[in-house]
This record gives structure tokens, C-alpha cells and sequence, in this order.
């Protein structure tokens, strides 16, 4: 197996960085849009063959040093009695949001092997077809909550913000059953086959400081910590990172995962190397010329050259429109480089 990710996760990695993309498996490929063109996204995500298919797709095109399973976070809202769909050109929506404290105190937790079995059934399938690790991975409690509560994307969480003033108790009994859920959902995916998680949190530059201590914080370490056992190394990504890099530091995950606004070489004097950085960049220069692309990819590479511990990443998820070619581009220039 391509060692290159999970040496860069121990702190080990001797050779050119490992490189992946978030949302790597996505509407961008061709390929991607041809399947979609055919089957419902969750259709995709049910079917183990083409959840795995689609896993595969970014690899093949590629040479990704890592692949991300097929899926989705919100799926996770099924393991609490909630349905999810998926909108073309619009994305998640869910046609029951959660409206009020009483909503959001009837849900129940289910049983996660029988209500997300299918996302089990696609790792173990996808994963003997693989040469690279396979990430799994889900949302913060936080990130996922607000999905639930705004019902789509919102550009501000108005209707979750106003929740966590009004009624800090309530939200915090919401968190806490997102949060033991995710952790049933991760351990059937680590005892499914997934080599390294990453947790989402999307929205966490949404929080004021104190609000990120509260309501995200505390979810991250409880999951950590009901996962240290299992020793599977865990990324944490959140929007807004830098703000939150004490704490980040503190929950000692085995990377963080930075967005595009920060410098990475003044995050590597705030993270030691016993935890990986992974990032940062700018998802917007995949829109560039050929040759923007290579001086900015080259100008990260250099910045963390001889670091064993540094995993090449977008600063946020792959848009849906990039050319191909300049995901290429992008790869072809950090597969050229010597450490
Ligand atoms: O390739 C991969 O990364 C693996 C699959 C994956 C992952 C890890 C998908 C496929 N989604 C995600 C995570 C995810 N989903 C996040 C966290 C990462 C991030 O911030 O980008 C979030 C916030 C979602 C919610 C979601 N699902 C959105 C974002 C909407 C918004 O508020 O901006 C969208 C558009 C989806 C649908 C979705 N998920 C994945 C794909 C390929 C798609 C497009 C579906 C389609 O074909 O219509």
C-alpha cells in the first residue's frame, strides 16, 4: 500500500508530500457527472458497487495518495429518525428541519449498523480494490446540527445561532445524541476496513471563540476519546482554523486540517510535529492558468519542505466547476518535487 499518508499522520514521511482533495469524488469529473446523470446521489451512496466505483474514480484519474469514502455527513441524520436528500444544483435539503426544542428532544438514537449499514457494506468493498488508504469520516456534531436545523445550506446559521442563545441547554442535548451516534457510526467504519478518519466541521467559523469552546470542543473530545482505543489516526478540519488552533493543539488529534486563510509555516510554529498539518490550498487558484497553478503549488511544497509530517490538501472541498487538467496539474507538480 502507498505508504505516504499514513507516514506523513505518524510524523514519518521521508518523501515528497502525500496529496489528496476534499471532495475529491465529485461533480468536477466527468465520470462522476455520467453515474449521477443515472442514479440519485443517496442511490449511489446505498449501492456498495458504485459508492465504491465513485471512491475509486478520483484515484484512477489522478494518483491521489489517499481515497475518501463515497458518502456523505448528513447521512449520519438517518441514525436519529431524521431523512436527508440531495437536490441537484442546490444540495442537501431536508424537507422536516428541526424547528423546535420539542423537535429536537423526541429524536431517538437507532441503531447505527442497521440504519448506516449500507456505508459499512461500501468500505468493505471498496477497500481490497484499493493501493492508496481509505478515509472515513463524518461531521462535527456542530457542522451536522446545523444542517438539521437551517433544513439547507445557509450562508450565516441564522436559525442555529439564534437556537444556541436562546436555549444553550437544549442545543447541548442535541449535540451530545449527534455526537454518541457519530461515534457508533465511526467505530463501524474503523471496524470496517477505514485506515484514518476526518471529522468535518464546516461551520465552525460560524462560532464566536467561546461558542466553539461549548459546542464543539467538547464534542470533538468526547469522540477522541471513546476512539483513542481503536488507535486510527484522526484529522480534524474546521473552517476558520486558525482561530481555534489552541484548542486544536490541546485535543491532540493526529492532524488538523487547515483552510486557505492562514499561513502554514506560522501554524507549523503553533502545532508541534507530533500532530500533521494538512492543507491549505486556496480551492479558487484551481480556476488559474497552468502556470499559477505550479509557482503556488511549488511556493507550499517549498514552505514545507523536510517537514515528515505534512499532508498536501485543499484549503476547503474541490468546487464542482475546476477543470480537470488543473487537478491534474496540481498533483503532476507534487508528485515532480524532491524533498
Ligand atoms: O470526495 C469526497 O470528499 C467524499 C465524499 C464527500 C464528503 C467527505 C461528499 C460527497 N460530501 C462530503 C462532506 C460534506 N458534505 C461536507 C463537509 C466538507 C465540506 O465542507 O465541503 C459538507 C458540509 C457536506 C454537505 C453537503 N453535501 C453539501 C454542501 C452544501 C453547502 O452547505 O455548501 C453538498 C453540496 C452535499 C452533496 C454532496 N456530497 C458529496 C457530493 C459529491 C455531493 C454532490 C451531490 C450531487 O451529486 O448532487
Amino acid at each position: 500500500m502507498n505508504p505516504l499518508f499514513l507516514n506523513a499522520l505518524r510524523g514519518t514521511n521521508q518523501g515528497r508530500p502525500p496529496v489528496w482533495f476534499m471532495r475529491q469524488a465529485g461533480r468536477y469529473m466527468p465520470e462522476y457527472r455520467a453515474l449521477r446523470a443515472k442514479y440519485s446521489f443517496m442511490e449511489m451512496c446505498h449501492e456498495p458497487e458504485i459508492a465504491a466505483r465513485v471512491t475509486r474514480l478520483p484515484i484512477q484519474a489522478f494518483g491521489f495518495d489517499a481515497a475518501i469514502l463515497f458518502s456523505d455527513i448528513l447521512v449520519i441524520a438517518e441514525a436519529l429518525g431524521m431523512q436527508v436528500r440531495f437536490e441537484e444544483k442546490i444540495g442537501p435539503i431536508f424537507d422536516h428541519p428541526l424547528s423546535t426544542e420539542a423537535d429536537s428532544d423526541a429524536l431517538t438514537i437507532r441503531d447505527v449498523p442497521s440504519t448506516l449499514g449500507y456505508v459499512a457494506e461500501a468500505i468493505k468493498f471498496v477497500k481490497p480494490q484499493l493501493a492508496v488508504p481509505l478515509i472515513g469520516f463524518c461531521g462535527a456534531p456542530f457542522t451536522v446540527a446545523s444542517y438539521m436545523i437551517e433544513g439547507k445550506s445557509s450562508h450565516d446559521l441564522k436559525k442555529t445561532k439564534q437556537w444556541m442563545y436562546r436555549n444553550p441547554e437544549s442545543m447541548h442535548r442535541l449535540l451530545d445524541k449527534i455526537a454518541t451516534a457519530s461515534i457508533d457510526y465511526l467505530k463501524m467504519q474503523i471496524a470496517a476496513g477505514v485506515d484514518a478518519i476526518q471529522i468535518f466541521d464546516s461551520w465552525a467559523n460560524a462560532l464566536a471563540p467561546q461558542q466553539f469552546q461549548a459546542f464543539s470542543f467538547t464534542y470533538f473530545q468526547k469522540i477522541l476519546k471513546e476512539l483513542a482505543p481503536l488507535r486510527v489516526p484522526i484529522i480534524l478540519f474546521c473552517r476558520g482554523t486558525a482561530a481555534f488552533i489552541p484548542q486544536l493543539v490541546e485535543l491532540a488529534p493526529a492532524g488538523i486540517s487547515m483552510d486557505w486563510t492562514c499561513d502554514l509555516s506560522q501554524m507549523r510554529r503553533q502545532v508541534p510535529r507530533s500532530i500533521a498539518l494538512q492543507g491549505n490550498m486556496d480551492p479558487f487558484l484551481l480556476y488559474s492558468s497552468t502556470a499559477v497553478i505550479r509557482k503556488e503549488v511549488q511556493q507550499i511544497l517549498d514552505v514545507m519542505k523536510g517537514d515528515p509530517a505534512y499532508i498536501f490538501n485543499l484549503g476547503h472541498g474541490v468546487f464542482p466547476d475546476v477543470p480537470v487538467d488543473a487537478v491534474k496539474t496540481v498533483v503532476e507538480t507534487i508528485r515532480d518535487f524532491v524533498p
